[in-house]
């Protein structure tokens, strides 16, 4: 989208995190976020981890979404290398149900700061919309898109529930 440039970098720890990851990448495509999708391992490749955080500033991008699970040391580690707002997304852990990669991407020590969501899907899409409002501070076309998508969103809403269906 728009040329090389991308606002908004999609960062995971592997490629089991792109079940969930994508859901913010799909969120970001449906408000017209330029985007890239990356796999960066804060364990399985270090030098790749910190030759992107070093350099996701002068690349271009203005936010970074990062997702992990387990030992979910990748949003802090870049936020540690960047000065960039760094989303985390806790992604769904098999053995603990992403309760190890919410704890491990949340406390974060005074200083450098994580912007922590919620565990999965719902994680995910919310780092995209707070990512996208951010960039709407200074966009009023997205500052719209936004406002569009809460109005068709509450619109969406039933009053009543549909009777279940067999
Ligand atoms: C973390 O380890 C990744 O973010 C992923 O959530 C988890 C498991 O990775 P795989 O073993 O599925 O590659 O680094």
């Amino acid at each position: 989208m728009s040329g090389d440039r991308r606002d908004v970098a999609v960062v995971m720890g592997s490629q089991s995190d792109w079940a969930t990851m994508k859901n913010a990448a799909d969120m970001l495509e449906g408000l017209g976020v330029s985007h890239r999708a990356l796999i960066v391992s804060a364990h399985r490749t270090p030098e790749r981890l910190f030759e992107f955080g070093r350099g996701a500033k002068a690349a271009g991008y203005r936010v970074i979404i990062a997702g992990a699970g387990g030992a979910a040391h990748l949003p802090g580690m870049l936020a540690s290398l960047t000065p960039l707002p760094v989303f985390g997304v806790p992604v769904e852990s098999k053995a603990l149900s992403g309760e190890d990669s919410l704890l491990s991407i949340v406390q974060m020590p005074a200083g450098i700061p994580v912007g922590t969501l919620a565990i999965g899907r719902a994680g995910a899409v919310n780092a995209a919309l707070l990512a996208a409002s951010v960039l709407a501070l200074s966009d009023e076309v997205l500052a719209e898109r936004l406002e569009a998508h809460r109005r068709a969103q509450t619109e969406a809403v039933a009053l009543a529930p549909a009777p279940e269906t067999a």
